[in-house]
């Protein structure tokens, strides 16, 4: 592959790397995507439509008459897991292997499109047979086994709404959100594989569920054949249910914006906020984006995407993207260093990995663990690679392309969030010059803007706040129970009607390009994890020495960012040092999850608040990263930060 200096003034656009001969002669998207998006973006949304099976078709594109509510393919008729599953089997690629699972200790299952066919069919049934019909709620809190995805694609079929809870969420974070959604019934595993050992699940969802009023159900997938309680009446076995399912049954279509799940992520309340994601728009951009960002190929191409079920990243490039396009893919169970910190290469020889989609976060983490352990791996395999989740670093970019992708793989750097259902922003991989730390530009029929504060669009050397600026398909179309917040959150930060506001910073470099900064509010980014920082103050507060607590995202070189708590202790409370300390780092695994436990805890006198009472994040950041403070003349009481430093 060839690149190219473009400017070497400027060390963020010294090089760039246009797309090989090679590559360019195979891609599924060459320039005329943008022409045709151009010429005509809703009709060039139709065009994509039709990668689906429509059961009945839609008369009218978009319906943005209820804005900031859209209606997407309006009247159109489909299934989303017909799509996903039955019409390849029917097309006759029924022995296709959809997953290659690769369970943690080792063992590991190919399912193909018949079985996968097989399987959601008999979940399907035996969901019917416990009662529930289309609309109602199932929370989902499995690990990444084969029968997660079964299910999801089960409540697909059925027109049931899935709210997949992360398995690594506390059980306190579960009951809010079956509560919020009144789920029905919760499907969990006995307990799931970390680091070698079998640790308990289902204890959590028991904690969860115990007056949780809406919940009549709780199917239990065993996987750790660890010993559990058992409510009579309540609890059921998978392989005592499903498994002895009929592997029949036959998918009816539902409207296109017929809701097909919610998904909980941080706002910057400490209230997780329940996105509504609907059907066919969904789908269909699920499917576009999948097909053309990642140059998938069916039948050719395995594809391997790291993330987990419980984010957006694994709902649409796990489940319904490459699903829907007929994708042979790895599932992997476990950790990268479980049994060592060769696993995912293993598992990328084992099945001639072609195109592997992960996170910045763990691209610094091989790059921390040295090269010598992916350059003891045949890796030619691969021939794209993606990043998601938080701006990637120039660094781990081009560290990424020479060392996993052989300095021959375009890489694709996607900007899109929960809300967003799908990649918005991204280089597309047979047109696109990449930047190291860029993802360049809008896909083709989406729009984008960067703005300043007064809602003027900014042009090259512009640095301001991201907006969407044009409806897409895949665009949430609510917040669960909560539709003022809706408005408020996404639809009101400027004067302009429909407008949605990213939360994101972002500027243009001198060529035009975009670069995405990282959140404008309180939200942070550990790990490609979404943490608002209330959310941990309230963890925080909930503990009974604790009067107040400020939270920060302090920079991070391996997570991106780390979370920074300072806390005040109540009048009386006994300052214990470390053991409080430990205490409350204790605290927030348990209440929220242990991927929220702050890296630091420090306990202070006073907080630094201005004279509306409002805590000064901004200092208390300069404070964690180790800055020289900046303008501290709003404080009530600048000294306040001698105390600070002091503790
Ligand atoms: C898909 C996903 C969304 C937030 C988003 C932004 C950050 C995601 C990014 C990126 C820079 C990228 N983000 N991808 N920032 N470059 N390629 O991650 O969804 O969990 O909702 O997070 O993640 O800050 O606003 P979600």
């Amino acid at each position: 592959m060839s690149s190219s200096t473009a400017d070497t003034n400027a060390a963020e656009h010294a090089t760039s790397y246009p797309p090989s001969a090679e590559f360019v002669a195979t891609a599924n998207a060459g320039p005329e995507l943008q022409a045709a998006a151009d010429a005509d973006r809703l009709g060039f949304w139709a065009d994509q439509a039709s990668r689906l099976h429509w059961h009945e078709p839609w008369s009218e594109v978009l319906d943005w008459s209820d804005a900031p509510v859209a209606k997407w393919f309006v009247g159109g008729k489909l299934n989303v897991a017909y799509n996903c599953v039955d019409r390849h089997v029917l097309d006759g690629h029924g022995d296709q292997v959809a997953i290659h699972w690769e369970g943690e200790p080792g063992d590991s299952r190919d399912v193909t499109y018949n079985d996968l066919l097989a399987e959601v069919s008999r979940a399907a049934n035996t969901f019917t047979e416990l009662g529930l019909v289309a609309g109602d709620r199932v929370a989902i809190y499995m690990p990444m086994v084969p029968e997660a995805i079964v299910s999801m694609l089960a409540c697909a079929r059925l027109g049931l709404t899935h709210s997949v809870v992360f398995a690594g969420f506390s059980a306190s974070a579960l009951r809010s959100r079956i509560d919020d959604a009144e789920a029905k019934l919760v499907i969990t595993t006995d307990g799931q594989w970390r680091r070698g050992q079998a640790a308990p699940l289902k204890t959590a969802v028991d904690t969860a569920v115990d007056g949780a009023e809406s919940v009549q159900n709780v199917l239990v997938v065993k996987r750790t054949d660890i010993d559990v309680e058992w409510t009579e009446g309540r609890d059921l076995w998978w392989h005592e249910t499903v498994a002895t399912a009929s592997p029949e049954h036959e998918a009816q279509a539902f409207d296109a914006e017929h809701p097909l799940f919610i998904l909980y992520t941080s706002g910057t309340t400490g209230k997780p906020k329940g996105i509504i994601h609907t059907s066919g728009g969904y789908l269909t951009q699920a499917s576009y984006t999948h097909h053309n960002v990642f140059d998938h190929k069916a039948g050719k191409d395995v594809y391997w995407c790291t993330a987990d079920i419980g984010w957006v990243t694994g709902h649409s490039y796990i489940v319904y993207g490459p699903l829907s396009n007929r994708a042979t893919q790895v599932v992997y169970e476990g950790t990268p260093n479980s049994p060592d910190e060769h696993r995912h290469f293993n598992i990328i020889e084992k099945y001639g990995v072609s195109i592997y989609y992960t996170a910045p976060t763990l691209v610094r983490t091989f790059m921390k663990w040295g090269r010598e352990i992916p350059d003891a791996h045949d890796l030619s395999s691969l021939r794209l690679l993606g990043s998601v989740g938080e701006p990637i670093n120039p660094e781990a970019w081009r560290w990424f392309r020479d060392v996993i992708g052989g300095e021959r793989c375009p890489i694709v750097d996607t900007w899109w969030q929960t809300e967003t259902g799908a990649i918005m922003i991204s280089p597309l991989p047979g047109v696109t010059a990449t930047k190291p730390g860029s993802a360049m530009a809008p896909l083709p029929g989406i729009s984008a803007k960067i703005v300043d504060d007064d809602a003027k669009p900014l042009g090259a050397g512009g640095n301001g706040y991201l907006v969407l600026d044009q409806p897409w398909p895949s665009m949430l179309r609510g917040i669960w129970g909560d539709m003022e917040r809706f408005k408020d959150t996404y639809w009101s930060r400027y004067a302009v009607e429909g407008w949605y506001f990213a939360g994101d910073g972002a500027r243009y470099d001198e060529d035009g390009d975009l670069w995405v900064l990282g959140r404008v509010d309180d939200v942070m980014n550990v790990s490609g994890h979404r943490i608002s920082t209330s959310e941990v103050e309230s963890a925080l507060v909930g503990h009974h020495s604790v009067a107040e607590a400020a939270v920060v995202g302090a920079a991070d070189e391996t997570t991106g960012q780390g979370i920074v708590a300072f806390v005040i202790l109540r009048e009386g409370a006994e300052n214990t040092g470390e053991t409080l300390i430990a205490e409350l780092k204790v605290q927030v695994s348990t209440e929220i999850s242990p991927i929220a436990r702050p890296r630091q805890i420090t306990i202070v006198p006073e907080l630094p608040k201005t004279r509306s009472g409002k805590i000064m994040r901004r200092l208390l950041r300069d404070v964690a990263e180790g800055r020289d403070l900046g303008d501290t003349s709003t404080l009530v009481d600048p000294k306040v930060f001698d105390a600070i430093r002091g503790s």
